[in-house]
């Protein structure tokens, strides 16, 4: 008999590949990339193929658990509402609806189920302590583009498939296959630039993968590149090169902050030459076309915000905003734009209890979480939901979080595996995920290259013991809120996306969705800016009052840059493209090979300290030491040393064997959850303080 053949995009990561998966009954014969689909056009990553490990996984938990002193039961779905329900109640009565924390990690933006009912239970819990993966990456990329582009979610896509110049600085798009710019098959995307004639920089303290398909590659010190962007904005201004279009306001404002910044002021903070910083710009401004691009390397900086802003800012007086070949916004066929105005516009309404951090859309910066469940008083949090995430592992201090964990009276889990985080809740829900799961991507369809859209339905159904992702929230939502209904399979929150697609520029619907398994391809990013605006004059703001404010601290910075004699080497990360944050490690077929858990040094550096290769070596920081091995090489800027994220399975208690056998050490357990981007609240992981020793 011949295997049958299932068609569906891939929701690990922002690339949303298509894949073609041949199976017989419930097994998985294999999965390969979709040659029929338009977009990715046959590319996929061995992560895809893990898809098939996570649906067997015989760790993979399929019913709700309950930790006790004998170690983990099995417990009924009811069992599990009613304890949830309960404990959160008595909590929040007890205390205050405050005493009720949540946090939603990555996956909840790649799980639909979870995306569309995740929020009615966090509304439903009424407490201000919500927080997300999304203070550890793009919060930054959202500050910008609320205060220049009046909405966070407008954010500027790069127009890669047109351009012919593309700077790329603080991203690794051949390991992390794109980030905030969804492109599946990017080598090639890459590749396609430079046969036309054009011209990739990448801008990097590491010579990355990505850097190593580029034409040029340039190290810069870590969390400098505010100043770099200052420079390059100088340069634009001071040599007329500025093109900006007429719907701008603050231009003046703007050549005033960076007129002190020129090339040679900032050579010595960035490490970057001031004729290279000139020789940059000269080429990005006299490129037919050209876009500035960045991404994780500079929002997980103390200046997150600034980065954003300025590199925004430089892609639309070098005329390259709304601009084919430039940084472009998509038209989504299920618009979340105009139905999330004026939800997530806000800044600062409260503050985190204990640092007097700011609330940016409606979350706390997570690098404040531990700190609010030690530190007693009114408004403390006593309970905890983690759903899709990881923070042990994910967030800054993670052996200070362990601490944290162990205090609170409460915590449930939404989640899959035992692992780091979750082997301290008393409760883990398990939802269906992977195959067994219908999707629709909202969030990377909208932050695509092209304008895309596809519906995916389940390839296998779930066990009968497991429930969905939203009938989870929903039933935990009505328990709350007290509006219950048992007719939960007519609350399947896909018809949500049923009515978003009606209501959308193209008129869709499922129905005609399903119809096209290989996606469905709505031609390439066109200009739009003035319809997707989303400020009320209509205007692009290139210098506002926030932004404007932060200068004050950029100019402390830069006077101020000196490493202690004894943290004097700088901690940055890397991701591997057989990662996938800190989750997939229970697969073999990932996990398999070379131990990737190393910390990357110079080799002069390496020497000056005794260090050889494979040598194990302790790194210290502020808030904690970790013992790995070293690897030598000169793809490292002198200065700066890398440890992948993600790893760190020794911890007592995880349950998942494969990923345990390989564990690696956590970067979180150096990263410093006190240093963070005042202005947006988002985490600092790259520039990191540490001292290397044997
Ligand atoms: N030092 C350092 N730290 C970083 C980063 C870095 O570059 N350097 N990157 C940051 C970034 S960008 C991010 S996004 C965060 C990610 O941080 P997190 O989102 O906190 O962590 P993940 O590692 O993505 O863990 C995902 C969790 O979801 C679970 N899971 C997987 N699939 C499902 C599902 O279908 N349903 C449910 N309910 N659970 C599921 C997994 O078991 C795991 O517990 O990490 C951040 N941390
Ligand atoms: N294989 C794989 N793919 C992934 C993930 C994964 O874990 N594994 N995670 C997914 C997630 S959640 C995200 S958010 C995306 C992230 O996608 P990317 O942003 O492409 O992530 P990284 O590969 O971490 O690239 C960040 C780069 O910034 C550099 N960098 C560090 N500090 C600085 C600095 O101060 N200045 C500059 N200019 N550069 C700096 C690092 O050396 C690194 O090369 O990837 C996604 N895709
Ligand atoms: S690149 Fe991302 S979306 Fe594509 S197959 Fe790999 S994990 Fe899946
Ligand atoms: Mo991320």
């Amino acid at each position: 008999m011949n295997p049958s053949i299932h068609y569906r995009a891939c929701n690990l990561c922002e690339a949303i590949c298509g894949l073609e998966i041949k199976y017989e009954g419930n097994q998985v014969i294999s999965i390969a990339g979709d040659k029929n689909d338009q977009f990715s056009r046959g590319h996929v990553c061995p992560k895809a193929v893990a898809l098939k490990d996570i649906y067997e996984d015989p760790n993979r938990l399929r019913q709700p658990v309950r930790r006790t002193e004998k170690g983990w039961e099995t417990i009924s779905w009811q069992e599990a509402f009613d304890e949830v329900a309960s404990k959160l109640k008595v909590i929040q009565a007890q205390h205050s609806t405050n005493a009720v924390a949540m946090y939603a990690g990555n996956p909840s933006v790649h799980n639909s189920g979870t995306f569309l009912a995740g929020t009615g239970l966090m509304r439903a819990l009424k407490t201000k302590n919500i927080f997300s993966a999304t203070s550890t990456d793009q919060l930054p990329h959202h500050f910008a583009a609320w205060q220049m582009f009046g909405h966070p979610f407008l954010l500027p896509i790069p127009d890669i498939d047109h351009t012919d110049f593309w700077l790329i600085m603080g991203g690794n798009p051949i390991a992390s296959n794109g980030s905030l710019m969804t492109v599946p098959d990017v080598a090639n995307r890459l590749k396609a630039i430079q046969q036309r004639g054009g011209k990739v920089v990448v801008i990097d303290p590491r010579f990355t993968e990505t850097a190593a398909k580029a034409d040029e590659h340039h190290f810069i010190r870590p969390a400098t590149d505010v100043f770099l962007l200052l420079a390059m904005l100088h340069v634009v201004f001071a040599e007329g090169l500025d093109k900006s279009p007429d719907d701008v306001t603050g231009l003046e404002a703007l050549k005033e902050i960076v007129a002190e910044f020129s090339p040679e002021k900032v050579e010595d903070q960035t490490g970057i030459k001031a004729d290279t910083i000139r020789h940059i710009v000269h080429e990005f401004t006299s490129a037919k076309s050209a876009v500035a691009y960045g991404r994780i390397g500079i929002s997980t900086q103390a200046f997150g915000g600034a980065c954003q802003w300025l590199l925004n800012a430089f892609n639309v007086v070098t005329g390259n905003m709304d601009k084919v070949g430039g940084a472009m916004f998509t038209q989504p066929a299920m618009d979340i734009l105009s139905t999330s105005k004026g939800v997530y516009d806000k800044y600062n309404r409260y503050q985190s209890r204990v640092r007097g951090l700011p609330e940016f859309m409606g979350e706390l910066p997570v690098s404040a979480l531990a700190e609010e469940i030690l530190t007693e008083g009114e408004g403390q949090i006593k309970a905890l939901i983690t759903s899709c995430g990881n923070p042990i592992l994910s967030t800054p201090n993670g052996r200070q979080l362990d601490v944290a964990f162990e205090k609170l009276e409460f915590m449930v889990s939404v989640d899959i595996y035992i692992n780091e985080t979750t082997r301290h809740a008393h409760l883990i829900l398990p939802p269906a995920t992977g195959l067994e799961v219908s999707h629709y991507d909202l969030t990377f369809n909208a932050l695509a290259v092209r304008n895309v859209t596809r519906f995916s339905e389940p390839l296998f159904p779930k066990s009968d013991e497991a429930k969905y992702d939203w009938e989870i929230f929903q039933e935990l939502t009505a328990r709350l809120t007290g509006e219950y209904t048992t007719d939960f399979q007519a609350q399947d929150p896909h018809a949500k996306v049923d009515m978003g697609l009606r209501f959308g520029a193209y008129k869709l619907n499922l129905d005609e969705l399903r119809k096209y398994p290989h996606g469905m391809d709505l031609g390439p990013l066109k200009s739009c800016l003035f319809n997707r605006l989303q400020t009320i004059d209509k205007k692009i703001h290139l210098a506002p009052d926030l932004l404007l404010k932060d200068v004050v601290r950029i100019h402390k910075t830069f006077n101020n840059t000196k490493l202690s004699a004894d943290f004097d080497l700088l901690l940055i990360n890397r991701r591997h493209l057989r990662d996938n944050n800190s989750w997939m490690h229970n697969s073999e077929r990932l996990i398999k090979g070379r131990n990737r858990c190393t910390l990357l040094i110079h080799s002069q550096d390496a020497a000056q300290r005794k260090i050889e290769e494979g040598t194990m070596v302790k790194i210290r920081s502020r808030v904690g030491e970790v013992l790995v091995s070293a690897k030598l090489t000169d793809k490292m800027m002198r200065g700066v040393v890398c440890l992948p994220h993600g790893y760190g399975h020794d911890r007592a208690g995880v349950q998942l064997p494969i990923a345990q056998a390989h564990a690696g050490v956590s970067v979180n357990d150096l990263t410093d959850e006190l240093i963070l981007d005042e202005l947006t609240g988002n985490a600092v992981f790259g520039g990191v303080p540490v001292q290397v020793y044997c």
